[in-house]
């Protein structure tokens, strides 16, 4: 299994920080493999932050997915893309990227998942498992329950489970079929603590 049981997402609004800096803090922390989500700023300023943070990211030997984005990913030789239902259909993903890159696609329902395994993705990502505000305009919650019905629906296929995941649900994460927990707020909305808070997932998980 490719995936780490933590996918950090970062977000330049609940962190006040730059994209580059919470990857280092994520880094630190020890993350391994993460994701750039920008949805407010423009093309050219996304492009020059995910730049730095993939300088930093490589240097570690970590990889960066970018959020959307498949231009961006294929400009700076990211290690791949993580697209949404209304983005650029992974087919069309894949045929930008190639072979090797990690290819992700949201999910939101047992349908999509269903559907989703049959595309030239790496993992798919169900959510919300719980209530959200940091997603604009969140799908229906699927919940732990939905979420066990996708691990029976699509077998052993990569699952990253997103959406108003803690320390306090993020066993129940695990014990219903997800194979990596994906955070934004958990990690990321307490600027001086990103660090620690990656630690403390890690560790967490590391149990599950
Ligand atoms: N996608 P937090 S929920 C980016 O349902 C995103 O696909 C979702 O942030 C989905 O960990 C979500 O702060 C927000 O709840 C996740």
């Amino acid at each position: 299994m490719f995936l780490p049981k933590i996918y950090p997402i970062t977000d330049t609004r609940l962190s006040k920080l730059s994209h580059a800096e919470q990857v280092e803090k994520l880094v630190a922390g020890g993350a391994d493999f993460l994701q750039l989500r920008e949805k407010h700023a423009s093309p050219k300023e996304f492009y020059a932050e995910a730049e730095k943070a993939l300088q930093i990211a490589r240097k570690q030997g970590v990889k960066i997915v970018i959020n959307d984005r498949v231009d961006i990913a294929l400009a700076l030789k990211a290690d791949g893309v993580h697209l949404g239902q209304d983005d650029l259909p992974p087919e069309a993903a894949r045929k930008i990227l190639g072979e090797n890159a990690i290819i992700g696609f949201s999910t939101h329902s047992i349908r999509q998942a269903v559907e989703a395994v049959k595309m030239p993705i790496n993992y798919l990502a169900i959510g919300p498992i719980f209530a959200t505000k940091t997603k604009e305009n969140p799908d229906e919650i699927v919940g732990l329950d939905g979420l066990k019905q996708v691990r029976e629906a699509i077998g052993d296929f990569p699952l990253v489970a997103i959406g108003g995941i803690d320390a306090a649900n993020l066993p129940k994460v695990f014990a219903n079929g997800a194979d990596s927990c994906a955070l934004i707020s958990a990690l990321v909305s307490s600027s001086g603590k990103i660090s620690q808070m990656t630690q403390e997932f890690l560790n967490l998980s590391a149990k599950r």
